[in-house]
């Protein structure tokens, strides 16, 4: 396919006439909202032919797609990334130009589409991008929540939500599609006919429904004419209450069902790595998937005519278990709606369906009470329950004589659903998300799955799009990259490979040091303006930013800070590097601990920040609202990247490969994608330090780990915990960090105290980051390391994912 044919003059024009026509105020009155909307109507008029060309095209050549099902899509801002996927970023800031206002001002009026928590979400959000890129027909599936990802306040040190009402500026690229609509029903009970043929039909009643409706998101790709579709589904009562015309149990029916409707895609819910068996959260996921299957379905049919042959044409991708019930609403529209029978049925949805899982952690996984589940979806249980029995038929002649192989691997067990069993026997294949993630996966969390069906399992390291994290984040070092070794890497990342000679030369290796300061510079304007703090330039970035999460660690981290403080206030004269600790995290509303670490946080800040005698050498920020807008600012400004979950925990991590792609080089430990990124870069161009995964999995399973035995004979890490207690840090609340305290060496709270294994690897963290800092001494060895980081990012595009995921999995054609 082509490219997009941007039209500068028609452009010019446009945005004056849009401008009026949306404001009512002339361009030379308008403000930058009026403004970026109107020059979003303009982009999208220029990008609407492409967008029903791709659709026309796919459906004219009969390319096989894929529907990536996801509750979340954490796409950021849209304007920036797509003038750059049109190539009309120069012809736009001229004529911005010409208007009197600056492209970068426009950019920042818009909102962030925070449809999402974090690196699930935003994972799903770079795929789209190189889906359209490289030329695939896709569909992203999910929720128009009315509140996406709340906005971060920090007040007096606390985190406090507000509620993100992202909508409330008009969204200029998206389109309601009101033709598209679905019904989604819930509750009621089944009745079971017989037909003509003396087969049993079963029919739901009783049951309230809501309209879903589906509005579209351009997902442009780069440069190549081609553009999907994100496909974000809302609610609406069926019909609008008619006070007058009802009696009163119609009432009450139309009444519940407006509430049903309002409420379901009212919020996303803020919970990352962490189950919580609230109903709502069911609904909203049958709420999306049975609107995308519904009319995945029938698309499909129409341009089709034999059922049978669902999976040559499409495959639904579902992202994590969050929409794992697509296995029994496919099967439930293929009996119920086409007439098949069960095993027709079964073939069809066995080969369509594919699960993703993104975390080992026993607590994100979904279980729903069976009751809860029956009772929303009744016709749908009925489904899963015969998945069951057949199932564990199957285990049982398999497996005679040993029922644990049935207690671990069934789909019912104890009066819950499993939903990730469902999707590992529903589907044909089953990913981890990191190489050693996928490994944990098959000989530990699903082990008995592995066995049984060797032929599903497949790894599918991550990736992050290189246009969003580096030539949009990073306007400088890309095109210090491009000045050297052309564009080629905007689609072809490994090409990048082609600068790792340069840092061998001291004149590239200033450059690149320029370029990282310029962008240290920035990011210290914007802690200037938004935090009020000055940092030093010149200081190294230390970055983590990430979802607070006990396993992710930012504990480990403030507690070395405060430490390395210590140390400073006893030696005075300790001439070390001086450092800016940068924190950027949101916790779950609910999640006390996490709170209360960025409580901590921030009170370590407050001291630190604020105590002359030690001349500034150490600044501790703490950025509010982490997001994927500012975070394209800080990954570009950064040094070093902490990556310090405790090994085995995170799936992979994708901050990781951001930061990588940037020149920061990777203070972790071997989990997750860490362990990918240091077989690219080099093992001497990292800081790995810590526990491996396998330690840490013998340690859980043998119990012998005791946190105590350290705190008792190590002075400096008594010293620090003790400070959580004596007040040294919270002097008007001396017990305000008792819970941390307690986490780490009190059995009472779990089962086992220091669950993250903190203390264990304090030692090996500290003495990580004198390594830091006696390599940052030495300017030309670190930027030398910085640009060999650069040129092994080849492997971490998403491009590269999708790819796989194409070959392996999906086996998509190309649109021509
Ligand atoms: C579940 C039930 C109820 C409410 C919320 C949830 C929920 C929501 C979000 C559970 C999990 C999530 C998000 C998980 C997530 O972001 N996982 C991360 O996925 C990344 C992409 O694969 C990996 O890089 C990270 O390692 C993994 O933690």
């Amino acid at each position: 396919m082509g490219g997009y044919n941007f039209d500068k003059d028609l452009f010019r024009k446009r945005v004056r006439e849009l401008v009026k026509l949306d404001s009512k105020v002339s361009i030379e009155d308008a403000n930058p909202v009026q403004i970026y909307k109107a020059v979003g109507f303009a982009i999208k008029e220029q990008i609407i032919d492409p967008w029903i060309d791709t659709r026309k095209k796919a459906k004219e050549q009969d390319v096989k797609m894929v529907y990536y099902l996801s509750m979340e899509f954490l796409m950021g801002r849209a304007l920036g990334n797509n003038i750059l996927n049109i190539q009309a970023q120069n012809d736009i800031r001229e004529v911005l130009e010409e208007f009197g206002v600056d492209l970068n001002l426009i950019e920042d009026q818009e909102r962030d589409w925070a449809l999402g928590n974090g690196g699930l979400g935003r994972l799903a959000a770079c795929f789209l991008d190189s889906l359209a890129t490289l030329g695939y027909h896709a569909y992203g599936c999910g929720i128009r929540y009315k509140y996406g990802m709340f906005k971060q306040k920090i007040e007096d040190g606390y985190q406090k939500e507000v509620p993100d009402n992202w909508l409330k500026i008009a969204n200029p690229f998206e389109i309601r599609r009101d033709s598209q609509r679905q019904e989604v029903r819930f509750g009621g009970y089944t009745r079971c006919e017989t037909d003509e043929h003396g087969n049993p039909r079963y029919i739901q009643e009783g049951y309230q429904a809501v309209v879903a409706v589906p509005y579209d998101l351009p997902v442009i790709g780069y440069g190549n004419g081609v553009v999907n579709t994100l496909r974000i589904w809302s609610a609406e009562p069926v019909e609008e209450l008619d006070l007058e015309s009802f009696d009163q149990g119609e009432y009450e029916k139309a009444n519940e069902q407006n509430n049903l409707a309002e409420t379901i895609c009212k919020v996303l819910y803020p919970n990352d790595n962490k189950y919580s068996g609230k109903e709502l959260r069911l609904k909203q996921q049958y709420f999306f998937v049975s609107a995308t299957i519904q009319r995945a379905v029938e698309r499909y049919m129409e341009e089709h005519d034999d059922i049978h042959g669902l999976h040559e044409k499409v495959c639904f991708q579902m992202n994590d278990t969050h929409p794992t019930v697509a296995v029994a609403e496919l099967m439930r529209i293929l009996l119920d709606e086409y007439g098949l029978g069960w095993d027709e049925a079964w073939a069809i949805t066995t080969k369509t369906c594919a699960y993703t899982n993104h975390t080992i952690m026993a607590e994100a996984l979904e279980k729903w009470p069976i009751d809860l589940f029956q009772r929303l979806l009744p016709r749908v249980y009925q489904i899963v329950d015969e998945i069951n029995r057949r199932f564990v038929n199957e285990i049982r002649s398999r497996y005679p004589g040993q029922p644990e192989k049935v207690q671990k691997m069934a789909v019912l067990y104890e009066g819950q659903v499993r939903m990730a069993n469902m999707a590992i026997v529903g589907g044909f294949s089953v990913n981890g998300v990191a190489k050693l993630h996928t490994e944990i996966l098959e000989k530990q969390e699903l082990r008995d799955f592995y066995e049984m069906m060797p032929e599903k399992f497949n790894n599918k390291t991550n990736g992050i799009t290189q246009r969003r994290f580096l030539l949009h984040g990073n306007p400088l070092l890309a095109q210090w990259v491009t000045d050297h070794i052309g564009d080629g890497w905007i689609t072809n990342l490994p090409e990048i490979k082609k600068i790792e000679p340069l840092a061998d030369d001291p004149e590239c290796r200033r450059q690149f040091r320029e370029i990282k300061y310029q962008n240290k510079l920035r990011l210290a304007e914007y802690i200037r303006e938004y935090n009020h703090i000055e940092v030093n330039p010149e200081s190294i970035f230390d970055v983590q930013v990430k979802r607070l999460h006990e396993y992710k660690r930012q504990l480990l981290n403030i507690l070395h800070v405060m430490y390395l403080y210590n140390q400073l206030k006893d030696h005075p004269e300790w001439d070390m590097v001086p450092r800016t600790f940068i924190f950027g995290a949101k916790a779950a509303a609910g999640y006390r601990i996490a709170k209360l670490t960025i409580k901590l946080i921030n009170s370590v800040a407050e001291v630190i920040n604020h105590d002359p005698s030690i001349n500034g050498k150490i600044k501790v920020v703490f950025i509010e609202d982490y997001r994927v807008s500012n975070a394209e600012l800080i990954f570009s400004a950064s040094d070093v990247s902490e990556q310090i979950s405790t090994a085995s925990k995170e799936a992979s991590g994708t901050g990781n490969m951001k930061f990588m792609l940037n020149g920061a080089l990777t203070l972790g430990t071997m989990d997750g994608a860490n362990v990918e990124i240091v077989e690219e870069a080099g093992a001497e161009n990292a800081f790995i330090f810590g526990m491996s995964a396998e330690e840490v999995i013998r340690y859980e399973h043998d119990g012998t780990y005791d946190p105590m035995t350290i705190f008792n004979s190590d002075e400096g890490i008594r010293r620090v915990l003790m400070q959580l207690i004596n007040g040294f840090y919270s002097p008007e609340d001396p017990e305000l960090f008792r819970p941390l305290y307690n986490s780490l060496l009190n059995t009472k709270d779990t089962s086992r105290a220091d669950t993250y294994f903190i203390l264990k690897d304090f030692r090996s963290y500290a003495e990580a980051q004198q390594r830091v800092e006696a390599a940052y001494r030495d300017q030309e060895w670190w930027s030398r390391a910085a640009m060999i980081n650069v040129a092994n990012a080849g492997k971490f595009s998403s491009d590269r994912t999708i790819q796989e995921y194409v070959d392996d999995i999906w086996h998509l054609d190309k649109l021509k």
